[in-house]
């Protein structure tokens, strides 16, 4: 029975006392004792100045080391289970062992401490419980049938959790502190604190659980999404137990939780059906502060959790001084992810021993915390006291293992790997570019009628809206040879093709099903019923399936998502869309720290896609321009491809090209908007049997051009026009299809056919300070063997185009005729 169900007499007693129960259960939390240095100070709450029956067992069930928010969830079965935990006999914890834990946790620290004075290492000291904790989650996890666990944290104590979580060996640890070979990482790598780990963890039950710390970048909660990502595709691996055999657990600092927008955009996936993960566990390593900056700055409500409760799950706030209440905690928390299938928060809160890192001084900002800090006893001995246990042989062993660790370390030349990826991954690689990697992407004109006629079929008595059945019809046309092909066809032919062929495909963005400009229609419709029927589904081979989903409202956590996915699932094609290109800056930490630069800092590759609509039609300084030069800027050492496919045709070929070839590298694609349906920019069904993508298109003429234009994407179309309405018969018309991997072989091929070109003019839409004129203005100076490269472009401005329809035809125009009329400036 639990207590709070204790026999009372009357009825009138009765409800007093479920009244008295009922307010601890609201607001319990508010008064619990959750600070070990008794600085987060219980909210006054008149609420609980209560007498009675039952007020003592309520206030000592709600109101000690455990705080627990649950009053908010709607659902009462969950809510019924979360007072039912709580308000049940805590079961006897295996205080051995988390003694063990909170010992090891500590002399790991002090080694480094001690070896490596001045570096720094961001120790657990103060918030030692997240081992007890994370052994209390993952064993839990381990009972439930856990296979695999995909762990996300930042700076703080994730060496310790390296060790003795994820089980590296400390020797692989010391030798990042010894630094053993500099050389061979010049101008990459990351550092210690933020390198991915796979290892095992031995779970009480006696099985293992393979743990993989998700690599991280300096920039707080960027991770979160990723590792969401990843935990789905792991799952998706797995099959139909997916979700019960891998679990994601993410950590976080309590200044960044409440602080950083894209955990609030990660959260609001948590129940989206394209982006579950059946739960995932939160844990807000709380010290009551972020670098100096104290709890009333870096938030606006009581707790840095608050956030959370944007969801309907429960948040345990816990004393990280009560270890068996943390580990408590920990169970109850995984056992509701495996009840429910939604997140859950445990905020578990201690103190920062040390400076944010070891080379700083907190006294400056925080002297009074601070002396309390100092004076106060590192949990392991709080804990050995209060159990009655002699911590010294523990001690001595720990210390012993280290030592022998070090010494192993030094013997080292080279830092020891600390991951191993998955088998999937063998079939990949990454590195340069090599003409050797390209593989055919035609198909043959019997499979793409098979392809488009199964993308057009429906099953019977299924009602599809008129517009769309116009647009079916079109596309049966087009599928047998009868009409020329847009790019939504070309997009849907080349997914389809590719799921015949036994590749996976997963797109998402937001409005992607329909698709922002009314172009994809992946998901038909039923107009008397709004039952979906997404036709590419039927036509996934053995091992393949194909997922398009409308996204949340969110570009970073997405990216970060789709970024996740594409890092476990390789041998998919993932795709995430833009609603508009220039939105794709909402995600640029996504961008700059995992997207371009995985492969260079973790060695870690993927093949995700972004599709950025671009080109200049008049619609504002928004809506034009997906920013090619930032992505220019971002492109080194071969990290990604940047192309801009002038035809439906090119674009089919490119999403086979990057789902065939097996060189795993980020595809960046600027995606057409009014080309969409561009006459000029359709394709023919036997284009789409052509053998490749090709880099350059270059002119139709014989080469005798005087005047050779370089373009890439729609202005391209515009210039043809213009120069059939002007005549002209001594222009050429290079499309650049490619622009990163720059194809220069076929570029200055193509500028070298042209030998009677006076000169070349690279023209684009973008202003002058943005597109490819920056980058490419060197490189085409070189591949031109002297003769002059001008540039036609719109003056450099500050936002990429007018707000005016008119002015910016206007701009157009004279764009068109400085490519071909009045002499262009350089
Ligand atoms: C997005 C971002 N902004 C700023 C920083 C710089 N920074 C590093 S740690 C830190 C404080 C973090 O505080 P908290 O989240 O409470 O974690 P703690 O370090 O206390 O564990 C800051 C501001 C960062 N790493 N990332």
């Amino acid at each position: 029975m639990s207590r709070g169900q204790a026999i009372v007499d009357s009825e009138g007693a009765k409800e007093a006392q479920e009244r008295i129960w009922d307010a601890f259960r609201r607001w319990g939390y508010l008064q619990a004792n959750l600070d070990p240095l008794g600085d987060l100070n219980p909210v006054a709450m008149p609420e609980l100045d209560l007498s009675g029956p039952g007020a003592a067992e309520a206030r000592e069930c709600y109101c000690g080391s455990i705080g627990a928010e649950f009053m908010h969830i709607p659902d009462r079965e969950q809510r019924l289970w979360v007072q039912e935990r709580m308000e049940s006999e805590a079961p006897e914890p295996d205080r051995g062992k988390i003694l063990e834990l909170l010992v090891r946790a500590e002399i790991f620290e002090h080694v480094l401490q001690t070896r490596y004075l001045g570096t720094k290492r961001y120790s657990l000291e103060g918030e030692a419980a997240l081992l007890p904790l994370l052994d209390a989650i993952l064993s839990a996890a381990a009972d439930e049938g856990a296979a695999q666990a995909v762990l996300a944290m930042s700076h703080r104590g994730r060496l310790n959790v390296m060790v003795h979580t994820v089980g590296r060996s400390a020797a692989e640890i010391f030798a990042r502190f010894e630094d053993v070979n500099p050389r061979s990482i010049l101008g990459g790598g990351d550092v210690k604190y933020h390198m991915g780990a796979t290892g095992d963890f031995a779970a009480a039950n006696g099985r293992k659980v393979a743990i993989h710390l998700v690599s991280n970048p300096s920039h707080l909660e960027a991770v979160d999404p990723v590792a969401i990502g990843r935990t789905r595709a792991k799952q998706l691996r797995r099959g139909e137990n997916g979700r019960r055999e891998v679990v994601a657990v993410l950590m976080h600092g309590d200044a960044a939780f409440a602080g950083q927008g894209i955990l609030a955009e990660t959260l609001n996936m948590a129940a989206v059906a394209g982006y579950t993960v059946g739960g995932s566990v939160h844990i807000v390593v709380n010290n009551l502060i972020g670098f100096t900056t104290v709890p009333r700055d870096a938030c606006s409500s009581h707790f840095s959790s608050d956030l959370a409760k944007r969801l309907p799950v429960p948040i345990f706030h816990v004393n990280a001084e009560d270890p068996d209440a943390v580990v408590r905690v920990g169970k109850i928390s995984l056992d509701f992810r495996y009840a429910f299938g939604m997140p859950v928060v445990i905020d578990l809160i201690g103190y920062r021993r040390h400076g944010h890192s070891e080379v700083d001084d907190p006294t400056i900002t925080q002297p009074l915390r601070w002396r309390k800090i100092e004076s106060h006893p590192p949990l392991w001995k709080i804990y050995a006291e209060r159990i009655g246990a002699n911590p010294e042989p523990l001690i001595q062993q720990a210390q012993q293992e280290l030592d022998a660790a070090q010494k192993f370390a030094l013997e080292l030349e080279k830092n020891p790997p600390m991951r191993k990826l998955p088998e999937y991954w063998d079939a990949f690689r990454g590195g340069k570019y090599s003409q050797a990697l390209e593989v055919d992407t035609g198909v043959p004109a019997e499979a793409l009628h098979a392809v488009g006629e199964a993308l057009v079929k429906y099953p019977a008595g299924f009602h599809v809206h008129p517009k769309v059945k116009k647009l079916l019809d079109q596309r049966l046309e087009m599928a047998q040879g009868k009409r020329a092909l847009d790019y939504g066809m070309a997009e849907a032919m080349a997914f389809g093709s590719l799921l015949r062929e036994g590749i996976p495909v997963r797109l998402s963005g937001q409005d992607s099903r329909r698709g922002t400009f009314n172009q994809r229609h992946a998901a038909l419709i039923d107009i008397e019923t709004e039952e979906e029927y997404v036709p590419l589904e039927h036509l996934a081979a053995e091992g393949a399936w194909c997922e398009i989903y409308n996204s949340t409202l969110s570009e970073a956590s997405v990216l970060g998502f789709e970024y996740g996915f594409s890092r476990d699932y390789p041998e998919a094609l993932v795709l995430w869309e833009a609603q508009f290109g220039d939105f794709a800056n909402g995600a640029q930490i996504v961008i700059d720290q995992f997207v371009v630069a995985g492969e260079d800092k973790w060695n870690l590759l993927s093949g995700v896609v972004m599709l950025l609509p671009h080109g200049y039609e008049g619609q504002g300084p928004e809506h034009s321009s997906a920013r090619i030069e930032r992505f220019l800027q971002l492109a080194a050492r071969d990290n990604i491809q940047i192309c801009q496919p002038s035809t439906a045709a090119q674009y089919f070929h490119l999403l086979r090209r990057q789902a065939l070839r097996k060189w795993r590298k980020p595809l960046v694609v600027f995606t057409p908007k009014s080309m969409l349906r561009h006459p000029a920019a359709n394709s023919s069904l036997a284009e789409l049997s052509a053998p490749r993508f090709r880099p350059v298109i270059p002119d139709r003429g014989d080469g005798s051009a005087a005047r050779v234009l370089l373009c890439t994407g729609k202005i391209g179309h515009e210039l043809e026009a213009e120069r059939k309405r002007r005549k002209n018969t001594s222009t050429a018309i290079v499309f650049l299809e490619q622009l990163y991997p720059l194809p220069e072989a076929e570029l200055s091929a193509e500028m070298d056919r042209h030998a009677a070109a006076r000169e070349f003019v690279w023209v684009q839409e973008e202003p002058g300070n943005m597109g490819a004129f920056a980058f490419l203005l060197p490189r085409l100076e070189r591949l031109a063997r002297g003769r002059p490269v001008l540039s036609v472009k719109r003056s450099s401005s500050a936002s990429p185009a007018t707000g005016s329809h008119k002015a910016h035809e206007m701009e157009q125009k004279t764009l068109l005729s400085l490519a071909f009329g009045l002499p262009a400036k350089p």
